[in-house]
């Protein structure tokens, strides 16, 4: 009887419940296999896959998986950012609605290195909210034997599901590092260690399974999801560049343009020339620098 009566009672004690972690998968190294028949690795892995590789993860976070896309990040386009950023949004806010045992804690998006921290800095410009949103990937594809993708995505979900990590925005989490979306610049072409923080500062890292953050969150500006993004092409000057991109992009009705300059801006007087001419068409022209 009396063992009867303190089953009872460790019934009613509330259920600590894990945080819910929604994963978005949308392609890139971390999802491919090496394919002989290709030539090279090739798009092979599902997000549900993914998971499935670290099952240890159960202890950490309860997850849902998205196949938002399984694509190379060099495919990602301004319209899938825009699909994309509006799904996030749409799970932020039913997340709202929801009873708390049921909405999403935080969100991870799998992607490809390569074009990762334009997709991570578009999401943290578009998605308002203080839920963790963390893009990882991988270097090595998943068939690879010393694959770093299960390392990165077990880290990236750490972070989603760490309470500390709320309110810092869209961060990018690989080889332990965690970097903030305004910052990350992907530095290295094989190296696992692929990201840095351009200031020289990461916000943190994720060390024998815990979540340090030492780095300050860089001021933060959101917008609200246009309907429509208008073309604007980067153009480079370089010693010897003359304004052939430019007028191209004039052509395809640019509406704006991003100089990627010399040093503190400067340019050549073909580029100062075209630049003048795009201003007195009515397109936007933002002078940055290479440096
Ligand atoms: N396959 C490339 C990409 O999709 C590289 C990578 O993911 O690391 O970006």
């Amino acid at each position: 009887m009396h063992g009867v009566e303190k089953a009872r009672e460790s019934i009613d004690l509330p259920v600590p419940t894990l945080p819910q972690v929604h994963l978005f998968a949308t392609g890139g190294t971390i999802a491919m296999r090496l394919d002989p028949g290709q030539g090279g690795a090739a798009p092979a892995v599902s997000g549900a896959d993914l998971i499935g590789a670290v099952p240890e993860v159960a202890r950490i976070a309860r997850l849902s998986v998205e196949e938002f896309s399984n694509i190379p990040s060099e495919h990602m386009t301004p319209g899938l950012w825009l699909r994309l950023a509006a799904r996030l949004n749409q799970v932020v806010q039913a997340g709202l609605a929801r009873p708390r045992s049921s909405r999403a804690d935080g969100i991870v998006v799998t992607h490809g290195t390569d074009t990762m921290e334009e997709t991570a800095f578009f999401l943290d410009l578009t998605v308002c909210c203080r839920l963790p949103i963390v893009l990882t990937g991988a270097q090595r594809p998943a068939s690879d034997p010393r694959a770093d993708g299960p390392a990165n995505l077990r880290d990236a979900i750490r972070v989603a599901a760490c309470p500390d990590s709320r309110g810092r925005g869209v961060m990018i989490v690989m080889h332990g590092e965690i970097h903030a979306a305004r910052e990350a610049l992907k530095m290295d072409t094989e190296d696992l260690d692929a990201f840095d923080s351009h200031s020289g500062t990461e916000l943190g890292r994720v060390q024998a399974g815990t979540v340090h953050f030492t780095g300050q969150v860089p001021p933060r500006r959101t917008f609200s999801l246009p309907d429509h993004l208008p073309r604007v092409d980067i153009v480079p000057m370089y010693a010897g560049a003359d304004d052939a991109a430019l007028q191209a992009a004039l052509a395809r009705e640019a509406a704006g343009l991003v100089i990627a300059a010399v040093g503190a801006g400067n340019v050549n007087r073909a580029l100062f020339d075209g630049i003048n001419q795009a201003l007195r068409q009515g397109v936007a022209v933002v002078i940055a620098t290479r440096v």
